[in-house]
Order: C-alpha cells, then structure tokens, then sequence
C-alpha cells in the first residue's frame, strides 16, 4: 500500500522528476542503512524526536538597549529554552545584512550582523547551546543575496565581469521586462539596472537579486559556506525558499490559465532535484545534521521527492498548506476544521516510512497561532493555545515551536500603515492604495490578518515596560500592548500556564515512541468541531480528541473506542475509561487507549 501511494505520488508530481532521478530512489547501500533496528519502518533519528524552536533574533532579547534584539540576549535566555524542554534552536538570519528584509536578504555570509553583535557572540551561543545538550539550525538563505553582496556588487558593473553570472540577467524584451513574472514583494520580478542595461531577477525584493544556481561556482561557493558554519558545529539548516533555485532559464511567461500562485510556478524549475543531491553529496552527508526545506510552492503530493532518504535530498520540509489555510492569493479567509484535518491526512498518505515532515503552525511570515486557530479572546486564550500546542506535539512530524507561542502570544491590533514595518506590507501598500486606489480600510483589515509583522513583535518577558525585551525607549517594532497580562514571568509562575503545558507535551512526546513514529488515523474527518485521532505503534495506542469550538460537547468516540488512561488534558478533565466524553469548549485530551481485545485493529 505504501509503495503504492509512492508511486501514485510519483504520477501526480511528475513535473518534478527528471528522468535520471527515477532510478536513484533505491537506498544506497551504507547511507541510508547506518541503523539497521526500525521503529514501525522509521529509521530513528534525533531530528525525528526533536522538538525545534525558532527565534527570530531581532525580536526575541535586546542586551544593550539599542531596542534590536541580539545574540547575547539570546544567550541570557537558554535556560528558559532549556527549561521548556526544546532540543533544536533554529535562528533566522545572523548575517551581516543591509535589512530589506530583517536579515533574508544577506551581504556577507561569514559575518554576524553588526546589530545583533560578533562572531565571538555566536560561538558564546552556539557553545551555550550544546552545554545545555541542544542543537543549533542555522537560516540558509541562498536563493537570492543583498545587493550589497560583493558579488552583485561586482556583477551589476559589466556584462563580462568575472561575477556577471552570479546572478540572472536578461535584455529587454520588445522594449519591457524579460517576461511577466511578478515579486512576492510587489510589481515586477525583473528590475532595470541603468549600468548595463540589463534587467536581473528578483522574486522577492529589488534589493534581493536571485542567484545563478545554474552557475557551477554559485554552488561551490554555496557549499563552502555552509561548511564554514557546519565546521563551527552547527547542526543543520533551515533552506529559505530552497524550491525556488533552480529556474527555467527560458524563462516563460506564467501560463494563460494562471491561477496566481507564483510559487507554483517558481518552485518546478528543471534542477532542484539534482542540486539538491549534489548539495547532499558535496556537503550534507559528511555531517550529522538535520535539514528542513522551506518549501513554498510544493504540494503534499510532492513533498516525497524533496524528504525519501533514497533520494538524498532533505530530511523534511515546511509545507504551506496549514499554515496559510486562512488565505488565499494573500486575501484573509474563514478556514474550516475538516479542510485542516484534510491536510494532516493527506500529509500522512504522500509519505511512507522512508520520508519525515514536520508539524507547525506559526512562524515569522505568518500570525500568532493563538489568533488564526485557536480563539484569541480572554475567555478561550488560554485553553485554546493548550489545544493547539496537544495538537503539535501529537501529530505525525518533528513539532516547530515559534517563540512567544509557548506564552500564548496574540496579533498586534494594528491601526495604521505607519505601524508596520515588514517590506511586504509596506510595497504592497504602494501597489495596491496608493497605485491602484483600493481602499486604505480595506487593505488594513487585510493585513490586520494576513500581516507577518503579527509574529513579529518583539518577545514579552515581563510586565515591565516594552515587556522587559528592551530598556529603550522605542524598539524597533513596538511590543504588544497586552504584554502586562501575557508574558514569560507570568506563565512560569503559574504552574497551570501555557509554558508548563507546553512542557508537559515536549516531555510526554519525548518519552512516547507511539507519538514520534505510531501510525496515524484520523477518526471523524467530517465533524467540523471535533478532531479526533490515533496514534498506533504496536500496541501502545493514544487518543487525541480535540475540541476546536467554544461550545459543551458530548462525543461518542468513533468505532466504538475506548478513552483510557489520561496522559494530557488542557482542562484538567479525565473521565477514564469511556466511550462517551463530555467535552467544555477547546477542551483537549491525549488517553492511552485501553488496548482492544485481541484481532481488533485499532488503526
Ligand atoms: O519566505 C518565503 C515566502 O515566500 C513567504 O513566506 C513570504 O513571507 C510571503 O509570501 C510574503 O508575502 C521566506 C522567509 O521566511 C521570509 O521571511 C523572507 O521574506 C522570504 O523567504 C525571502 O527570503
Ligand atoms: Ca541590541
């Protein structure tokens, strides 16, 4: 059956296959096999059993009042990382950087970003890090650099400099762009640069040029660079935007029925497959590390050909699907219960045991998870972030935690343009209300909700002012204004708070084998309330029942199931063994199943 969902994930993803990559998905004797005892068909690996945190450095802890957050604010606070239980720290960008675009948009790869201080503080973090028996992942942001990068510096001069072919340059064409690609960032993907009178390429900002990956020495120097950090002792890599480097040097314009979606189009160049086991080869598998693909514009369906150990590529990626199931085309939506549910089954159908992914629900491009799936109202804040938090450390996949979601973080009530910050929202703002004259009101309300400056405030720490992340006067994005009820002192205090309950999971994941690699079934993909499911490994069996409404329910478990023990519950309420639940609003429970009479096939 698996190796039948394989094949049919291989006919709907065809696109992506080039025919020389069909026969590499065998294993490869001695890479794949180095461990020989599988736990339901999975190899055992730490990154399968991690759970990751990311901080967003420029908003995570200020150390010397300047109101940016920094590496040795990070430092001060590993013991609250540790204390919450996390083993995998990824950090966005630290890389000297100009700051179009909060450090994605890199000017010197080697060098820390003078802000958040040295490359003596980032051995003290990395060092600090691994005292405490966690790892570090580490931004890979290579798709496109700063245009302040040497080597666009160079390569915008003439059109044989040495560097020319760093990047992607095109004439123009009948007088206009090269084609019709467009920016994430706004307008066009191509921008006229007057000293060659060439057009480059940008999928993001004017000041993130995309690099040649078609370039051999692009790749190398890639590779050389990820070395250098690997060399330090970092443990992996979190890949920006990774689809996105190999481009169809043709460059066609988007297709006549084009639904909008760039990223789909961006994301199925000709070589991403191959650079990517290049990549493997050439770097990757000479070390222990984890990789997570951030994977815009890849499909459920196609996330096997990224994440099958045979094919050597990634070890997991970040699919969109979840996370921006409340919008479309950047325009906020109402999302519905079954259509999550739906995601999570297709998710567990496209990947057999030879394939991992990961869990998460939030991250610096996107809200607070409390206020785009859970309930962010007084009443419900806090179970429902509970609820949220039994649902990522539970479902199949390695769970990423964004920081600040562990305090139940919400969105910022953002009243006018001049209170964001991100380049998104400010271009956008240029194309659409001041070109297009769509109105001021409506355009806000959008991005009240779809904004990924929501998660971007900075961390709050205490009750003192700007939430204890910084003595300045002004940080550089201004803190949540509940920041006096909702905070890291408050919740540790409060043994009943979101933290410690989001301890309680990362330890009860940790210590659940049936959690990291049992089998998954969804019970009730239908109820629009109520999300029920399984996790089986052998006969340890475990109950997730999760009620994502603010209404009393009473539930029969689906056939004929039985709770059991009680091992979580947001409310404190048990019931044991039953089969009927009397479920109070965003209530959520994990049971280990009283185990079925003999021959009944629980999964
Ligand atoms: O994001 C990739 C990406 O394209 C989206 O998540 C993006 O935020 C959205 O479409 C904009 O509306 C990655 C980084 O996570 C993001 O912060 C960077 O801005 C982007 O790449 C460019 O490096
Ligand atoms: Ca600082």
């Amino acid at each position: 059956m698996k190796i039948l969902r394989f094949i049919l994930a291989a006919c709907a993803s065809v696109v992506l296959i080039s025919p020389s990559l069909t026969a590499q998905a065998t294993p490869t004797a001695g890479r794949s096999t180095k461990q020989s005892s599988t736990l339901n068909g999975y190899q055992p690996r730490w990154w399968k059993e991690a759970v990751v945190y990311q901080v967003y450095p420029r908003s995570f802890k200020d150390s010397n009042g300047d109101g940016i957050g920094d590496l040795k604010g990070i430092t001060s606070k590993l013991d609250y990382l540790q204390g919450l239980g996390v083993n995998v720290v990824w950090l966005s960008p630290h890389y000297d950087s100009p700051n179009a675009d909060n450090g994605y948009d890199i000017r010197d790869y080697r060098k820390v970003m003078t802000e958040f201080g040295t490359m003596a503080d980032f051995d003290e973090l990395l060092k600090g890090i691994k005292q405490r028996h966690m790892r570090m992942v580490l931004d890979l942001v290579v798709n496109h650099t700063s245009d302040e990068h040497a080597w666009f510096v160079e390569s915008r001069k003439s059109k044989d400099n040495p560097y020319r072919n760093y990047y992607i340059w095109r004439p123009a064409k009948n007088g206009k762009e090269p084609n019709n690609w467009t920016s994430f960032f706004s307008g066009s993907a191509w921008k006229l640069d007057p000293a060659t009178g060439e057009y480059y390429l940008h999928l993001f900002a004017e000041k993130q040029p995309d690099l040649n990956w078609d370039n051999p020495k692009v790749r190398h120097e890639v590779y050389d660079l990820m070395k250098f950090w690997l060399d330090k002792g970092v443990d992996g890599f979190r890949m920006d935007v990774i689809p996105f480097v190999s481009k169809d040097q043709t460059f066609p314009d988007f297709p006549a029925n084009f639904d909008g979606r760039a990223e789909h189009i961006y994301a199925s160049g000709p070589h991403m497959h191959e650079y990517l086991q290049e990549m493997n080869r050439e770097v990757l598998s000479k070390y222990d590390v984890m990789t997570v693909g951030e994977a815009f514009g890849i499909t459920l369906q196609q996330t096997p050909f990224l994440v099958d150990e045979r094919r050597h590529e990634l070890n997991m990626i970040f699919n969109f699907d979840a996370v921006r199931l409340d919008q479309q085309n950047g325009i906020w939506r109402d999302w519905t219960l079954p259509e999550l549910k739906a995601i999570y089954t297709q998710q567990d159908r496209s990947l057999d045991a030879h394939s991992w992914n990961t869990v998460f629900l939030s991250n610096h491009d996107n809200l607070r998870m409390v206020s785009a799936f859970g309930d962010d109202s007084a009443a419900y804040r806090v179970p429902s972030a509970k609820l949220l938090a039994t649902m990522l450390f539970t479902l199949k996949g390695t769970p990423f935690v964004y920081q600040g979601d562990e305090l139940g973080m919400t969105d910022y009530p953002f009243k006018g343009i001049e209170d964001f910050d991100d380049i998104a929202v400010k271009n956008a703002w240029k194309e659409y209300v001041l070109t297009q004259r769509v109105s001021a009101e409506y355009f806000l309300a959008n991005m009240r909700k779809t904004g990924r400056d929501n998660a971007r405030t900075p961390m709050q720490w205490d009750n003192s002012l700007n939430g204890g992340f910084t003595t300045a006067a002004k940080p550089w994005l201004a803190v949540n204004p509940n920041y006096s009820e909702i905070n890291a002192r408050q919740v540790i205090g409060d043994p009943n708070s979101i933290y410690h309950y989001y301890q309680r999971m990362a330890d009860l994941r940790r210590k659940t084998p049936a959690l990291v690699y049992g089998d998954y079934k969804d019970l009730d993909p239908a109820n629009p309330k109520i999300f029920a499911y399984t996790r089986t490994l052998g006969k340890d069996a475990y109950l997730i029942v999760l009620n994502f409404s603010k209404d009393a329910i009473s539930y029969s478990i689906p056939g004929g199931l039985k709770a059991g023990r009680l091992e979580a519950s947001n409310l404190g309420e048990s019931e044991g063994t039953t089969t009927t639940l009397h479920l109070k609003p965003w209530d959520a429970r994990v049971y280990r199943m009283a185990v079925p009479s003999s021959g009944t096939d629980i999964n």
